[in-house]
């Protein structure tokens, strides 16, 4: 599923509450996203949606730590949050034009001057000002920070959201479809099986493949008829060389990886697992893939 020319990538939504986020997540994706945001926020940075077209595959991420910590977690949440911030591909940075600049904003732009990540400043809510009042605020923001593009919206009325999403292509690297197209939220648990997968597969090839192999789990289900949790996934390699390693002499290789991470991946959801492991080879993943692995669970 990697066509030539098909752009991929991670975009992180940060803002303060109420500025339009999910809003405009519901507008680009669909309905059912707003279920998910409306979960709890996590120490992990989730995935809130995914946008897939014939040329591009947009995964917008949810990264609870850059705002204002309100608890203990607050310092651990931050680093999380800033490590996501660094290897996303494009930031979007919403505010809400009605209310202007406010310490929140601040607050997280000090973040974004952490990192080298490009940011677009979304300016949200321009169906509730006057166009005149736009310009004073842009000039206010620019001075603030050298946001790669400014792209007024408005979420809820859908003005000039398309050409938003136009304009985050254009910052996204060629790249595969991560996601399968149907998919539009993420299971929570579904980097950290993706990491216990990985962690089986160099342990017991003796590191013999590089770290860069990556693991995509494809598809989590729950089936109604048992309790058994169906887990599909597929270890990504650079090389036929290392699929051969990773699948080994008549399957035991790959066999023994299903095999160990489907006892971590049964402790890890509370319930027994049918873990069904593909191998294939994708080149010039490594670098996408290295920092795809940090996504969600480490630190
Ligand atoms: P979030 O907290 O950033 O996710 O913000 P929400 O998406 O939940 O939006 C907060 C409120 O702002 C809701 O009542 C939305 O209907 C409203 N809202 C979002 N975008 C717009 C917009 O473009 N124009 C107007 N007038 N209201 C909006
Ligand atoms: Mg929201
Ligand atoms: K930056």
């Amino acid at each position: 599923m990697n066509k030539e020319g098909y752009k991929s990538g991670f975009v992180a939504i940060v803002g303060r509450p109420n500025v339009g986020k999910s809003t405009f997540l519901n507008r680009v994706i669909g309905q059912k996203i707003a279920i998910m945001s409306d979960k709890p926020q996590t120490t992990r940075n989730k995935i809130q949606g995914v946008y897939t077209t014939d040329d591009a595959q947009i995964i917008f991420i949810d990264t609870p730590g850059v705002h204002k910590p309100k608890h203990k977690l607050g310092d651990f949440m931050m680093k999380v949050a800033l490590n996501a911030l660094r290897e996303v591909d494009l930031i979007l940075f919403m505010v809400n034009v009605e209310e202007g600049f406010g310490r929140g904003d601040a607050f997280i732009i000090e973040r974004l001057k952490e990192v080298n990540t490009p940011v677009f400043l979304v300016m949200n809510k321009i169906d509730k000002v006057h166009p005149d009042d736009l310009l004073p605020l842009i000039d206010q923001y620019k001075n603030l920070y050298p946001f790669a593009e400014i792209v007024p919206i408005s979420a809820l009325q859908g003005n000039n959201v398309e050409n938003l999403v136009l304009q985050i292509k254009k910052y996204l690297p060629e790249g595969p479809q991560y996601y399968p197209p149907d998919q539009i939220t993420d299971h929570p648990e579904q980097f950290i099986i993706a990491e216990l997968i990985r962690e089986k597969a160099l342990h017991l090839t003796r590191e013999e493949v590089p770290h860069s192999i990556a693991v995509v789990v494809e598809r989590i289900e729950r089936r109604e008829d048992s309790d058994t949790v169906y887990v599909g996934a597929v270890i990504i390699v650079e090389r036929d060389s290392q699929k051969g390693i990773i699948i080994g002499k008549q399957g035991r290789m790959l066999k023994e990886i299903g095999q160990r991470a489907r006892m971590d991946i049964e402790a890890l959801l509370g319930s027994k697992v049918f873990l069904e492991l593909w191998v294939k080879v994708q080149k010039d993943w490594r670098n996408r893939l290295a920092q795809l692995r940090d996504f969600g669970f480490r630190e």
